[in-house]
């Protein structure tokens, strides 16, 4: 099995020219590439279905990987980190063949995917046993949506050690969105964004063992690590010629952090976010993605040229009392979401940085004719109104014996318990309610949600979303329908150290 996966990969690799001389020139600057294992821009080789097919061996290992600062060892998938790229046209028959060569069970999860939810497709009661391989076979529906997807485990119990160590890829759907001609015309580029632990901070001790502050604290907050990374590599530079115009598809693959990025002296001009394309582009001068959220921007090189820093900047994702507390800084302009000044103002030391970091920087290379943005992209379809409106109240509580637990409507995760059940072909109002005192971003597996009000205020544009920031405090009304697929699936906090620590409810759609 490893030998046909070798093979197949590496020739991949060999043969992923086009996409190179698609994408905007990605170069890795402060990482070193490793002898064996090299690290690669996601982007730049992406394995594509045939035929309507696609094909490939999975292995998940630990890998030695050089990264400026970072860990010695990573998981990997293939030995690359991020995983292989992975790009699919909706109709695809998909098969992945996982192995398993960690010392923990693992499984895949196809985040974003409107796939069935049982059987060998995205399912996250499966568990792969070390040394073991399991394949997945699926089908994406004819009419899925073009957008930008996250493969990653999803076994419980396992999964926040297992991402926080490196594990995860991208899988693009290409459609109708691909095809908008000033999209098209765009240079195209993946950005996988990752937070690592320091050099040595996983050495002996074996992948995902938590970070310096202690293992309990580290994975109440949800465990961030100090090095950050864009497609494996710490502040890789990327290139575009005046009046050009860069997509950047980029997808939060970390354990806990939330990105807030700016991009110096320009917009980004937002485009799809996770489950597909917007209505209009929508103009940011700043963009907050959550553990497991992803989003693509059009940005416009409008300025005679220079270098220009992508900047990851503070967030604090605590309010303000627990954060003084327990001695973490609490910024300025939280609840700026897309719109802050992008400044922070510190108030205590803690985990979360008070100053902006710098995570890649754009140059301007050469010129072309001044490319315009779309004026319109694809119609975002209301739901109907909802059968039903269901409450789910997010927080925290100390347990006898377990330390802190993570509640979704007072109780930890039981895979044996149905927490909710719904009708299939019917539409739901969810109104998540956050009484805690941290953010928790909430996924919903394999049907995607829309956003009708957050604290009562209806949403200014309607879009697909898989993942939603509720932060502390804050009430959010999200709006689904149950489509296609009866089964068993979970729904959870995407900071997954929470959802290790119980917030995951299961969801049973019944035909
Ligand atoms: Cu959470």
């Amino acid at each position: 099995m490893t030998h046909s996966f070798g093979r197949r990969s590496f020739l991949s690799l060999a043969a992923g020219g086009t996409a190179a001389a698609a994408g905007a020139v990605l170069l890795g600057r402060a990482a070193t590439l490793g002898p064996h294992h090299p690290l690669h821009a996601a982007g730049a080789s992406p394995i594509r279905s045939v035929g309507g097919r696609l094909e490939l061996d999975l292995v998940a290992q630990e890998t030695a990987v050089c990264i400026a600062d970072g860990p010695a060892k990573a998981l990997t998938y293939n030995g690359l980190l991020p995983g292989p790229l992975l790009e699919l046209e909706p109709g695809d028959a998909v098969r992945i063949r996982l192995h398993n060569r960690l010392s923990q069970p693992t499984n895949l999860h196809y985040h974003g995917l409107h796939v069935p939810p049982g059987g060998n497709a995205d399912n996250v009661f499966l568990s792969v046993a070390p040394g073991a391989s399991h394949t997945y076979d699926f089908r994406l529906p004819a009419d899925h949506p073009a957008g930008t997807f996250y493969y990653h485990p999803h076994r419980h119990g396992t999964v926040a050690d297992q991402v926080f160590g490196g594990l995860g890829g991208v899988l693009i759907v290409r459609g109708p969105l691909d095809r908008i001609p000033e999209v098209a015309a765009a240079r195209e580029q993946v950005l996988f964004l990752k937070d690592l632990p320091a050099a040595g901070a996983l050495g002996g001790r074996g992948m995902g063992m938590g970070m310096g502050m202690g293992m309990g604290m580290g994975r109440m907050l949800g465990r961030e690590g100090p090095v950050l990374t864009v497609n494996g590599q710490v502040t890789p530079e990327l290139q575009l010629p005046a009046g050009g115009l860069l997509r950047l598809r980029i997808v939060n693959g970390s354990n806990a952090r939330f990105w807030r990025l700016a991009l110096e002296e320009h917009s980004f001009h937002l485009i799809a976010t996770d489950a597909g394309a917007l209505a209009a582009p929508v103009e940011l001068q700043e963009l907050l993605l959550v553990p497991g959220e992803r989003a693509e921007v059009l940005v416009q090189a409008r300025r005679s040229g220079g270098r220009f820093r992508l900047l990851n900047l503070p967030y604090s994702r605590a309010a303000g009392g627990m954060g003084r507390g327990m001695g973490m800084g609490r910024v300025a302009g939280r609840r700026g979401m897309g719109r802050g000044s992008g400044g922070g103002e510190p108030d205590g030391p803690g985990p979360w940085p008070n100053a902006p970091q710098t995570i890649a920087t754009l140059t301007y290379a050469g010129a072309v004719e001044a490319l315009p943005l779309p004026q319109r992209l694809l119609p975002v379809e209301p739901l109907p109104e909802p059968v039903r409106t269901r409450r789910f109240l997010l927080n925290h509580a100390m347990a006898p014996g377990r330390g802190m637990v993570f509640l979704i409507n007072g109780r930890p995760y039981d895979h044996h318990r149905t927490d909710t059940t719904v009708r299939l072909g019917d539409t739901e109002d969810w109104e998540l309610v956050n009484d805690g005192v941290m953010d928790h971003p909430f996924h919903v597996h394999i049907n995607p949600v829309q956003v009708i009000s957050r604290d009562g205020r209806p949403e200014p544009y309607r879009a697909w979303r898989d993942v939603v920031a509720v932060r502390a405090g804050e009430t959010v009304r999200i709006r689904t329908r149950f489509s296609d697929y009866p089964g068993r699936t979970v729904y959870h906090c995407h900071i997954l150290d929470h959802e290790e620590l119980g917030m995951m409810g299961t969801l049973q759609i019944e035909a």
